[in-house]
C-alpha cells in the first residue's frame, strides 16, 4: 500500500514538472490556452465548434483534442476553422502533460494566438492531472443533474471557470439551478460562470467577451516581463 502510494506521488510529480514545461513554451510562444473538462457529451467539442467559428476572424486557434479513439472530435474542431490534433489515449480516462507536449509538438505554436484543450470526457481522471494551461474549464450541463458538485467536488474545486451548458433544456429537466449553485460555491467560491446553451446560441456573448479579455491580460504580462 505505501509502495502504491509512492508511485502514484511520483507519477504525479512528474506529470507537474512536465505541465510547466508546457507551460513555459506557451508563454514564450504568446499563445493563451484553456483547459475544457467535462463529463462525456456536456457539450465540449459543441462550445469549441462555436468559439472557434465566432472568434477565427480575429485570432488563429488551434485545438487539441482527448479521446480514447477516433478523430471525430479534431474533424469537427478543423471543420470550424481551427488546426486540430487528435490525441488518442488508447484508453486511459485523462489527458496528462506528457500526452499534451505530443500535441503541442504538433502545432507550430508561434503561430497560434489560442490554444483549446479539450480533455477527456470523465469528471474524475482529468482533475488530478494538470497540463499546463493558462486556465482550467469545467463544461457542466443542465441534463447531468443538479447534484454533480457534491459528487465529484474534486472537479469543482481545480477550476478557474464553470460553464453551465444546454440552458435551453431546463424547462424539460427537474434541475434545481439554486441547489446546484449552492454546491459549487461551498468548493468553489465566487468561481467565474457563463450560463449559456451551444444549441441556440444564448448566453455565449459573454464567454467570448471573457476569452477576448484573457488574451488581452495574457499579452499585456508578456509585454511587461520583456
Ligand atoms: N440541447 C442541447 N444539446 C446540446 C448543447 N450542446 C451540445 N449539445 C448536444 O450534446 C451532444 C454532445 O455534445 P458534444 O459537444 O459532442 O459533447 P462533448 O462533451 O464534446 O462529448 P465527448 O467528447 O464525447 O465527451 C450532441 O448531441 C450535441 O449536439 C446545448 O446547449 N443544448
Ligand atoms: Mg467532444
Amino acid at each position: 500500500m505505501t509502495q502504491r502510494v509512492q508511485v502514484v506521488e511520483n507519477i504525479l510529480s512528474a506529470n507537474d514538472r512536465l505541465s510547466s514545461e508546457n507551460r513555459a513554451r506557451l508563454d514564450s510562444a504568446g499563445c493563451f490556452s484553456f483547459n475544457l473538462m467535462a463529463s462525456p457529451g456536456a457539450g465540449k467539442t459543441s462550445l469549441i465548434e462555436r468559439t472557434v467559428q465566432n472568434l477565427k476572424e480575429n485570432y488563429r486557434i488551434g485545438v487539441i483534442d482527448g479521446d480514447i479513439a477516433t478523430t471525430l472530435d479534431a474533424d469537427r474542431a478543423a471543420t470550424a476553422g481551427a488546426v486540430a490534433v487528435q490525441i488518442n489515449t488508447g484508453g486511459e480516462c485523462h489527458l496528462d502533460a506528457v500526452m499534451l507536449q505530443g500535441g503541442m509538438n504538433q502545432l507550430e505554436l508561434t503561430a497560434l494566438d489560442l490554444l483549446i484543450v479539450e480533455n477527456v470526457g470523465n469528471l474524475v481522471c482529468p482533475a488530478s492531472f494538470t497540463l499546463g494551461t493558462h486556465k482550467n474549464i469545467l463544461v457542466a450541463s443542465i441534463p447531468e443533474g443538479d447534484d454533480k458538485p457534491y459528487k465529484y467536488p474534486g472537479m469543482y474545486q481545480g477550476v478557474d471557470v464553470l460553464i453551465i451548458n444546454k440552458l435551453d433544456l431546463l424547462p424539460y429537466i427537474p434541475f434545481r439551478m439554486d441547489f446546484f449553485q449552492q454546491g459549487v460555491e461551498i468548493l468553489n467560491p465566487g468561481i467565474i460562470t457563463f450560463s449559456l446553451s451551444c444549441q441556440t446560441g444564448e448566453g455565449l456573448q459573454p464567454w467570448y467577451h471573457w476569452i477576448t479579455q484573457q488574451i488581452s491580460l495574457f499579452r499585456q504580462a508578456g509585454e511587461n516581463h520583456l
